[in-house]
């Protein structure tokens, strides 16, 4: 697999988790804004499997009307979306307030597997 896309999948692809658990996930799977080396200020996770996730790429999405590069879910997926308390913090304190919410996905896809989370909606 290529290197994209398993960030991809340490980053925004996770079989359960809650809004309250995103501190404990983010600092386990080792998720930071890698070029300033601070805390990361957004971060998606996707509730479901991997499968279900690259079917987007394959079959389950369709052209993004704003962008072609992109791909949108043509179902919703059930998120957590963690947002940084505070900017600007430094690591390794990273403080998030987690959200719930079932919305569309927005990814970009390489040889059909996604190597991009762009947004919700
Ligand atoms: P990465 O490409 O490393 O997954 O857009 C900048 C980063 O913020 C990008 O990081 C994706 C992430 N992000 C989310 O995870 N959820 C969002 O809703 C948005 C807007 C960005």
């Amino acid at each position: 697999y290529n290197e994209r896309y398993k960030t991809f999948r340490r980053q925004h692809v996770i079989g359960k988790m809650a809004a309250k658990d995103c501190d404990k996930v983010i600092k386990k799977r080792k998720i930071k804004n890698s070029e300033t080396a601070k805390c990361k200020e957004v971060n998606t996770f996707v509730i479901a499997s991997i499968k279900e996730v690259c079917e987007v790429c394959q079959t389950m999405g369709k052209p993004y009307h704003k962008n072609k590069t992109y791909i949108e879910s043509v179902k919703t997926f059930q998120l957590v979306v963690c947002k940084l308390k505070s900017k600007g913090k430094r690591l390794p304190k990273c403080a998030y307030r987690g959200q719930e919410c079932n919305q569309h996905i927005v990814l970009s896809c390489e040889k059909g597997l996604p190597v991009h989370f762009q947004r919700s909606f």
